[in-house]
């Protein structure tokens, strides 16, 4: 009996002392909660299924590692993390109209923040990341605010991280030598971690115009409570052993997201009309010597795009479904949804490269966008599957829009990773002058590029209304029942599959 006690004894001490002698983030925790409060928030609600996923759940980070560095990335430079809005010199100030002192204690005032009520989101996102809120007044401020040709309410915005310094200079670099040095638009920059002193300073100097960095709210980059997060993780094992690139990345799900459903809910975000999105390792061929978002202004477009190209079909299995159901549901008739459908109404994969666009600000926070949105973020499946914001930005556009509100910008030679583009002139050798480009080392993706293109240039408005997305869904469901392999048929919605069995 007394050795029983001692068992017990010894195994209570242990169960005790675990959560102390476990916690541990190097457990590589991190790729999969890369915002710690995310990490907290599953661990508030998922079910552990079994001693491991319980296990793994007690191993999960707390509140007080919130902010902590990016662990999965490899820096070499400890000034990368070093955020101290003081140290950073009288050319930084905050905004006029955000709160601007603050406790020592960071950490505390964001969970106290997120612990408090607010009268509405913006209010409680605004206070949540204003200790974050840096503005760099660049020289050419005045020239883009006092103008008597008034410029566009329009901002050049950046998801980026600090570790991506330098493939960011270089497209700042593109930016203004190709156009902003002539127009002066602001730019906006986004992480979901604290930008450094040393990112804030090297990149304000990078331009003359505006600078304001931020920090994203907590609810724009955190798994929502209804996804089930052992069930995510099975599903990134399975995308990442097929090789799909970022299959088993959580980081990468959430940029997708964010930029998919809450870029444009950014506080910095809400009194511009347009954004033009740009990415660190881009160039930009032609100068341009219009102002795009005065175009779009005055052309009534709301989208633009330069790249057209297909998705990895792994990563966005159910997406096509999902919006055609949406598409059902909401009675809707658009005459540019068929630019995204074949000859059977699959989804062609086309889409709109989005790490360049040029948009309505105002259109994304239409409850018209948000609607079709939130439709898609109940699924879970920018978790589950892998979702790209482009071909959301792409099939809302096909959904929502007319084909005439799109446009695709011809005069912008563009490159990022493998893929460029360029204007081809016959016979206009002065458009021609504007452009370097570089055909020696790059194919121009229009031209040898997957079909996409070509179907931007032939395609001709056609009315697709409710009866084709039931002739879609029906053709789309009779497949999946044909091939019933597990994976198609799980997404057979219960409606539909009594539809067809009654047909
Ligand atoms: N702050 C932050 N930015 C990120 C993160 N992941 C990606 N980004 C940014 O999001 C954008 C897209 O990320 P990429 O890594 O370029 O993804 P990609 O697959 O190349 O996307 P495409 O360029 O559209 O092909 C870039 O501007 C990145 O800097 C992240 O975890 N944190
Ligand atoms: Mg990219």
């Amino acid at each position: 009996m007394k050795n029983w006690n001692f068992v017990i004894l010894i195994v209570l001490c242990f169960l005790s002392l675990y959560p102390s002698l476990f916690h541990i983030p190097s457990f590589s925790i991190s790729d999969d909660c890369p915002d710690p409060f995310s990490c907290d928030r599953i661990k508030q609600t998922s079910i552990p299924v079994n001693f491991m996923q319980w296990l793994y759940s007690k191993l999960l980070p707390t509140y007080s590692d919130l902010l902590v560095p990016d662990k999965d990335s490899s820096k070499k430079d400890p000034e990368e993390d070093f955020f101290d809005f003081d140290a950073l010199g009288p050319d930084f100030s905050r905004l006029p109209d955000w709160p601007t002192s603050f406790p020592p204690d960071l950490v505390q005032y964001r969970i106290r923040t997120l612990n408090s009520t607010f009268a509405s989101n913006q209010l409680k996102w605004k206070a949540e990341v204003a200790p974050w809120v840096v503005h760099h007044r660049g020289v050419a401020e005045n020239l883009y605010l006092h103008r008597p040709d008034p410029r566009e309410k329009a901002a050049i915005v950046v998801l980026v991280r600090n570790s991506e310094l330098r493939q960011l200079q270089h497209s700042i670099r593109m930016m203004e030598d190709r156009f902003n040095r002539v127009y002066n638009y602001p730019y906006i920059f986004l992480n979901d971690k604290p930008f450094s002193n040393k990112f804030i300073q090297t990149i304000a100097k990078s331009t003359s115009s505006s600078t304001t960095f931020s920090l994203i709210p907590y609810d724009h980059w955190s798994i929502p409570d209804s996804v089930n997060f052992f069930k995510a993780k099975v599903e990134h094992r399975k995308l990442s052993s097929q090789n799909v690139p970022y299959g088993g990345s959580m980081s990468y799900r959430h940029m997708c997201r964010f930029n998919s459903g809450f870029f444009y809910k950014h506080p910095l975000l809400q009194d511009l009309d347009f954004y033009w999105r740009l990415e660190p390792d881009i160039d930009f061929y032609c100068d341009l010597d219009f102002d795009p978002f005065k175009f779009m202004r005055e052309n009534n477009k709301v989208y633009s795009f330069v790249i057209f190209l297909t998705e990895l079909e792994k990563t966005i299995p159910s997406l096509w479904e999902s919006t055609l159901q949406y598409a059902y549901d909401k009675n809707i008739s658009s005459n540019s949804l068929k630019l995204f459908a074949d000859k059977y109404d699959n989804y062609n994969l086309c889409h709109f490269w989005s790490n360049f666009e040029i948009a309505s600000l105002k259109w994304f926070r239409s409850d018209e966008y948000e609607s079709y949105f939130q439709h898609l973020d109940k699924s879970g499946n920018f978790f589950y599957e892998r979702w790209g914001d482009a071909p959301i930005h792409s099939l809302a556009a096909g959904l929502l829009l007319d084909i005439d509100q799109i446009h695709f910008f011809n005069e912008i030679g563009y490159r990022h990773d493998g893929f460029a583009r360029w204007p081809v002139y016959k016979n206009n050798s002065a458009a021609a002058s504007k452009c370097m480009v570089p055909s020696d080392r790059f194919r121009n993706f229009d031209i040898d590029g997957t079909v996409c293109s070509s179907l931007w240039e032939e395609y001709k408005p056609y009315p697709w209304d409710i009866k084709d997305t039931e002739n879609a869904l029906n053709k789309l469901y009779l497949q999946k029942l044909q091939k019933p392999s597990d994976q198609n048929y799980m997404f057979v919605d219960q409606k539909w599959r009594d539809a067809i069995y009654r047909n």
